[in-house]
């Protein structure tokens, strides 16, 4: 087992991270920025190196300063988190150089899977569906539009090397096409230095649901059931929950095997997620794969028992899987939603500064992961998350009631947050349906007055 681990991350990620180790018994090295000397992981980790400014190019991003921390202080192995360098494969290709086990897939897993062209090629050959479309990239807009015209309007262009909704453009017929490949092309030349692009059928108003699956270094997969994601706004999810109130058991099932097959045409090993889009007639298709351990994945945790920071170190160090598919028994149901410091008045625009009062909720069946306490200064060069709540419960009704309550508890002060606008959605009776497409949180807003998720002071 590994004796020693480097985080290559910060806030609540590493945090988790730290707590997992000590579980283990294996000790923590914390890389951090000139503005994350006070964070709770430094301060809990038993080293910790200070890599450069607050800036993430200047810190977080600098793999060969976080390679150098790792020398230096003898690390077996490095855990990458979320974000950042989670999927950069020419950092988890440096680890291998330097024999410092990356906690994640292969380099080239990362790579292939990075590319999402390639990535809906490999999965498509190991019959996983994926939505009519390209087959690779397109050349050029005249080639997009002959595929187009195929596959029938509306399309959806995309980037390779997309992400948070960049580089992609909806064409609703032949003429509005070349403008939107043209300005898809300028967006990702911009945002990832690739301008490659492929097309696909457009679904609309899809459910957004993704699969978690664990693989060893010897083959064994297994997953762990769906989260729901679909209560996004722009790209970032707000509510997360298992299992998806849409799913029958039966497409679970089907859904669960293309999962394990999308692993093995990738050669997958440690802790990953398939993301689906599956539309009104229940009929579901890949989109991309996360190669990294996700925000969200503290609902899976919770309704199967299972920590998955370990799980992801244990199967770094050679360990086989200790569970088959037939012991996942998922009978419980968790909801997560995303505390950040914003102004749901002011078009969620960030609210850095240091909070003053403090106190986060608690009892049965909540759970908090979080960086923050009394008095913590929340950076404005970073995400404006500063916690997750977790509740579970037997049922979803109880999970989302639980939800409701410990929302109710938070006191924040000093900082906008947009707490109330989570309660907001929690009580409304689209999203208590289980009605939520990835379309929900633009109709909610729309319908919405600010004031009802604007006032959330907790008197
Ligand atoms: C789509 C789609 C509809 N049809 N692909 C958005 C981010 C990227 N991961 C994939 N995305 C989408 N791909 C086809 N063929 C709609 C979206 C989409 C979306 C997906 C998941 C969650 C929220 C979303 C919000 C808008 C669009």
């Amino acid at each position: 087992m590994f004796k020693k681990i480097l985080i290559a991350n910060r806030g609540e990620i590493a945090l988790r991270i730290v707590r997992a180790c000590r579980e283990l018994g294996i000790k923590t090295l914390a890389v951090y920025s000139e503005a994350d000397e006070q964070s709770l992981h430094v301060q809990l980790a038993d080293e910790a190196i200070c890599i450069g400014g607050p800036q993430a190019m200047d810190s977080y991003l600098k793999a060969d300063q976080i390679i150098s921390a790792a020398e230096i202080a003898n690390v077996d192995a490095i855990h990458p988190g979320y974000g950042f360098l989670s999927e950069n494969a020419k950092f988890a290709e440096q680890c291998e150089t330097c024999k410092i086990k990356f906690i994640g897939p292969r380099s080239s897993t990362i790579r292939m899977m990075g590319d999402k062209a390639v990535a809906r090629e490999t999965v498509k050959s190991y019959k996983v569906p994926v939505i009519p479309g390209s087959d690779g990239t397109v050349a050029n807009a005249t080639q997009g539009l002959k595929v187009a015209n195929q596959i029938g309007f509306p399309v959806i262009i995309k980037a390779v090397s997309g992400g948070g909704g960049r580089g992609m453009r909806v064409a609703h017929n032949a003429v509005a096409f070349s403008k939107e490949f043209d300005s898809a092309r300028m967006e990702a030349e911009k945002a990832f230095g690739d301008g490659s692009l492929y097309v696909e059928k457009y679904i609309e108003s899809p459910r957004h649901i993704e699969f978690q699956l664990l693989a060893d270094s010897r083959g064994n997969v297994i997953h762990l059931g769906e989260r729901d994601c679909s209560v996004q706004r722009r790209h970032q999810k707000v509510v997360e929950e298992a299992p998806s109130p849409f799913l029958t058991p039966d497409l679970r099932k089907k859904m669960g095997r293309a999962t394990i097959k999308a692993a093995e045409s990738c050669g997958y090993e440690n802790a990953g997620t398939v993301e689906y889009l599956v539309d009104k007639h229940g009929d579901f298709y890949f989109i991309e794969m996360n190669t990294r351990i996700q925000v969200e994945h503290g609902v899976t945790e919770e309704v199967t028992g299972i920590d998955l920071i370990k799980e992801q170190i244990l199967i770094a160090a050679g360990e086989p899987l200790k569970y088959s598919q037939k012991d996942i028994q998922i009978n419980r149901h968790s909801i997560e939603v995303r505390v950040c410091a914003e102004d749901p008045a002011n078009n969620f625009a960030p609210s850095p500064g240091e909070i003053g009062l403090y106190y986060a909720p608690g009892g049965h069946g909540v759970r908090i992961d979080s960086h923050a306490y009394g008095g913590y200064k929340i950076s404005p060069y970073y995400d404006s998350m500063i916690s997750k709540v977790i509740t579970y419960g037997k049922t979803r009704e109880i999970a989302i009631d639980r939800m409701i309550r410990a929302l109710s508890e938070y006191l924040i002060r000093g900082i906008k947050t947009n707490i109330g606008f989570n309660k907001a959605i929690l009580q409304d009776p689209t999203f208590r349906n289980g009605d939520a497409t990835t379309s929900y949180i633009e109709e909610f807003m729309s319908r919405t007055p600010t004031e009802v998720f604007t006032n959330e002071e907790v008197k």
